[in-house]
């Protein structure tokens, strides 16, 4: 863990260059103050399995340093969020995450103020000591026992959730087929829709659940829940606890998916995100890496949508990052997609809606192209700086990871060679 002299004394050194560069944006656009008191209440969830190196099915380079245990996740995420203040929340993985001390891990989270996002099951892999394989399938199984092997492992992810607090969990399934003919396709999607009113009908009233969808991998025919309309299908046969998950690496080439993202608020029915970038599939790049516009078109209908149906930024959607890292450092990787997402949330709140509204009504489509733009190439870095730097956080979370050598302090305490649990 960092002290407060060490980030003031960082701050301190990029203060009056800093300074300059907020007095400018701030002069020059309507409400720095609101769209700071925004960002401070906006908080991204870290994934548990994207503290150490994931690596390919063609190798894994481990950078050394990463968190063997539970405990040592939370240390790495309490950092993060100590740097930004805004990674206040963990998204855990069962099995990967057990909290066999549920008590002790909660009390770690309060230490470093951080909540606890949605829980995710995993039926894609098969566990030591397992009964039955998932190889064909979990929750859309022809085998009615390896169907409810998944809905009980379901059930028992929401009681580890419920000792730590956490009030959804999301569903991914690898489900599907990879060759034509080795599916009923009605079947498949019929066991999964019992399979899952099963967990539905065991989910607390204060939770809800999120189904992820995914167009491909592991199975590269078919995938049983593959895109926006079959997981709104399932959220909408659940109920009013059921949501769709988007994955922001999980859509066919070039999918609008900032149409997809409006009208499933316009139906009530988005629940949240794994933010991630991608040029080709489920690339699970850095967030804002490659398609930094498309993010910001996100983002505009999330705070269109959301003002829409009055609902609260900060806590009516489930805000998680998805990622793996294959060559950087996964800690720098994680703060530079924070980044990336506070910054488009933050041009988004900047769009003139009214005008953008007006310019719509009078189909005046270059003016509406202009006004889009106008935010998006607004430069606020400034104003995110500014809102760290007045919740004790750094000016520049990545500089001072490395001028404090963090990753070689973490191979000191755990060690070169170490393998994060997860992907
Ligand atoms: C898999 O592609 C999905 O994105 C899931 O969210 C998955 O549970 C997560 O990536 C961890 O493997
Ligand atoms: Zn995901
Ligand atoms: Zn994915
Ligand atoms: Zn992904």
């Amino acid at each position: 863990m960092l002290n407060k002299s060490q980030i003031d004394a960082h701050n301190e050194k990029g203060l009056a260059k800093h300074k300059k560069g907020f007095d400018y944006v701030s002069g020059i656009i309507p409400d720095a103050e609101g769209i700071i008191k925004k960002l401070t209440d906006f908080q991204v969830a870290i994934p548990s399995w994207a503290l150490g190196s994931g690596g390919t099915r063609f190798g894994r380079f481990s950078g050394g340093g990463e968190p063997s245990t539970l405990e040592e996740k939370m240390e790495d995420i309490g950092l993060l969020h100590q740097l930004n203040r805004s990674s206040g929340a963990v998204s855990l993985h069962i099995p990967w995450d057990i909290p066999t001390d549920a008590k002790a891990i909660k009390s770690l989270a309060a230490d470093f103020d951080l909540k606890f996002d949605a829980m995710n099951s995993n039926t894609f892999q098969d566990q030591k000591d397992q009964k039955l394989s998932y190889k064909f399938g979990s929750m859309q199984h022809v085998d009615k026992g390896v169907r409810q092997q998944a809905v009980d492992h379901n059930i028992e992810v929401i009681k580890y959730g419920q000792e730590l607090g956490s009030n959804s969990l999301t569903v991914w399934l690898a489900d599907g087929s990879s060759f034509p003919g080795q599916l009923n396709f009605r079947n498949a999607f019929n066991n999964t829709l019992e399979s899952l009113q099963s967990i539905y009908s065991a989910l607390p009233d204060d939770w809800k659940i999120f189904v992820e969808y995914k167009a491909f991998e592991p199975n590269f025919y078919s995938t049983t829940v593959g895109d926006w309309g079959q997981s709104l299908l399932y959220a909408n046969k659940l109920g009013e606890k059921a949501y769709t998950l988007v994955d922001l690496g999980h859509h066919l080439p070039n999918a609008n998916i900032e149409q997809i993202v409006s009208l499933l608020l316009n139906e009530r029915k988005l629940g949240g995100f794994h933010f991630n970038d991608s040029k080709y599939g489920d690339d699970d790049l850095t967030v804002g890496s490659i398609k930094p516009y498309q993010l910001f078109l996100i983002f505009k209908e999330l705070v269109e949508g959301m003002d829409a149906r009055g609902l609260n930024h900060a806590t009516d959607l489930g805000w998680m990052i998805d990622a793996s890292h294959n060559i950087k450092d996964p800690l720098e990787d994680l703060l530079q997609s924070v980044e990336a997402i506070n910054l488009a949330y933050a041009q988004a709140l900047l769009v003139d809606s009214k005008a953008l509204n007006e310019a719509q009504l009078n189909n005046d489509v270059a003016g509406a192209q202009e006004i889009l733009q106008d935010a998006y190439r607004t430069d606020l870095r400034p104003v995110l700086a500014e809102a760290r730097l007045r919740e004790g956080a750094a000016l520049s979370p990545l500089g001072l990871f490395r001028e404090q050598k963090i990753r070689q302090q973490l191979i000191g305490k755990r060690g070169e060679k170490t393998v994060a649990t997860g992907l």
